[in-house]
């Protein structure tokens, strides 16, 4: 949910078709696109699957064999902060550290300082977190250290940790939030706070 790749594909020659498709979790809607080679034979597929799409990753076995083809640098943090991602149903409130945009204390760095982010998903749903101006890398999930994927939006499935390390950009306030929109209309975004 939420997440955003580039990915670059290798296709075998040929006049051939090559669906790429989103599917729906716990359901059988699915969209996306078709790769074609010129003279292709593209068939209509049907937007229902024959069954329901299974949750994605639910405990990150993917994320954890992803390896980041160009890593940041090696080098220690100057600065760790753990983010508490917490909410409820009822009432639909969702917060990061506890408190909700408005009433948020921002995440504190200087320009360049090397940064390590841990989120803490102390609910029963999976927030695909997202910062502004950066790409950052996955460097842990639970209490494993690994040089994992560059991303700008990691997935946090629930009851789990995912640490991300960044190396802090432009000196501005860059929105931190959780991708999926309800969540983020109540509440879940902090920012992080660069300074010069
Ligand atoms: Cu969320």
């Amino acid at each position: 949910m939420a997440q955003r790749l580039d990915i670059e594909l290798d296709l075998p020659p040929g006049a051939t078709a090559f669906p790429v498709l989103a599917l729906r979790e716990g359901a059988r809607e699915r969209t996306g696109i078709i790769l074609a080679a010129p003279g292709a034979t593209v068939s209509k597929l049907a937007s229902l699957s024959d069954a329901a799409h299974p949750a994605f990753d639910p405990d990150l076995a993917q994320e954890s064999s992803l390896r980041a083809a160009n890593p940041l640098a090696t080098r220690p943090a100057e600065r760790k902060e753990m983010l508490m991602l917490s909410g409820s149903m009822q009432p639909y409130v969702w917060t990061i550290n506890g408190q909700t945009w408005g009433n948020h204390q921002p995440i504190a760095a200087k320009s360049g300082q090397r940064v390590e982010l841990m989120f803490h998903n102390m609910s029963m749903m999976g927030h695909p977190m997202h910062l502004h101006g950066h790409v950052f890398q996955v460097v842990g999930i639970g209490n494993r250290r690994f040089a994992g994927a560059m991303r700008d939006t990691v997935y946090v499935p629930p009851m789990a940790s995912v640490t991300i390390a960044l190396d802090a950009g432009e000196a501005a306030r860059w929105m931190l939030h959780c991708h999926h929109m309800p969540h983020l209309v109540s509440g879940m975004m902090t920012e992080f706070a660069v300074g010069a």
